[in-house]
């Protein structure tokens, strides 16, 4: 999979990509990361990528000709698995399910919008969808770009090394956009200044251990998320 990123700040991406499941996945040659400079497609001396806001009010607006002859050059022709994507506080919601859906396409471009925002026009005629990931007003899209490149690299195929087994299928079909959370864990020490790691996690018994997992999820999900719990008594409203 590629993903291109457009961007007024290129060096922001040399730390997040660099490590872990991401670098490994670039190393294997599963997924290729290209940084593009919005300035680089620019005309003038100052290489001007804003402008005042049509209407007045505070701050700049990223200008539309940049954004659009940037993806016109990456993608001259724009085939059918080829999706622009705009970061935005304004945008849908990104959850698991919007990343296992990104993990399908072949190559996506990522633009990062800075100062008050970004031309409507760049929303409503060249993005193929607006998406945010979270409540939350951000400085800019750069770190939005990267939790979405993060939580879709992960999902490829060979990239966490245990694409066949059952429990990692079924946490791709969902996710915990819907259901449970994780399970809390536990390691050494089995007693921490006096804290001890549930006993039944030590026992050996594996039938014990899958029912104590299960449960403790769905009581932490109960009192933390208790949002993500679809039906049943515990789920309140
Ligand atoms: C500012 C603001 C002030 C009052 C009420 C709502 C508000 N929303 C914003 C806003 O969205 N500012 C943007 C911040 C302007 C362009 C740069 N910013 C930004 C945030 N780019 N990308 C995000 C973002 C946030 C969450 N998920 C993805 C991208």
């Amino acid at each position: 999979m590629i993903f291109h990123v457009l961007t007024i700040f290129p060096e922001f991406f040399e730390g997040p990509f660099a490590h872990g499941v991401v670098k490994r996945a670039q190393d294997a040659g599963r997924l290729e990361i290209r940084i593009h400079n919005l300035r680089d497609y620019t005309f003038d001396r100052h290489r001007t990528v804003d402008d005042r806001p049509f209407g007045g009010g505070e701050g700049m607006v990223l200008k539309p000709e940049p954004i659009f002859l940037a993806v016109e050059s990456i993608w001259p022709e724009r085939a059918a698995g080829q999706k622009v994507i705009l970061l935005s506080a304004q945008g849908r919601l990104f959850h698991q399910g919007a990343a296992n859906r990104l993990s399908q396409e072949a190559e996506l471009l990522l633009i990062c919008g800075r100062y008050e925002g970004v031309d409507e026009r760049v929303a409503e005629r060249l993005a193929d969808e607006e998406l945010s990931i979270g409540n939350y007003v951000l400085s800019g899209g750069e770190l939005a770009a990267a939790v979405v490149i993060d939580a879709t690299a992960r999902l490829l195929p060979g990239v966490l090394g245990n694409e066949s087994s059952a429990a990692f299928e079924s946490f791709q079909q969902t996710g915990h956009s819907e259901g449970l959370l994780d399970c809390p864990h536990w390691t050494r020490p089995a007693d921490f200044r006096g804290w001890k790691a549930p006993e039944v996690l030590l026992s050996g018994n594996h039938e014990e251990i899958r029912r104590f997992r299960k449960e403790s999820a769905i009581e932490k999900t109960a009192r933390l998320r208790r949002d993500l719990m679809k039906e049943g008594p515990e789920s309140g409203e």
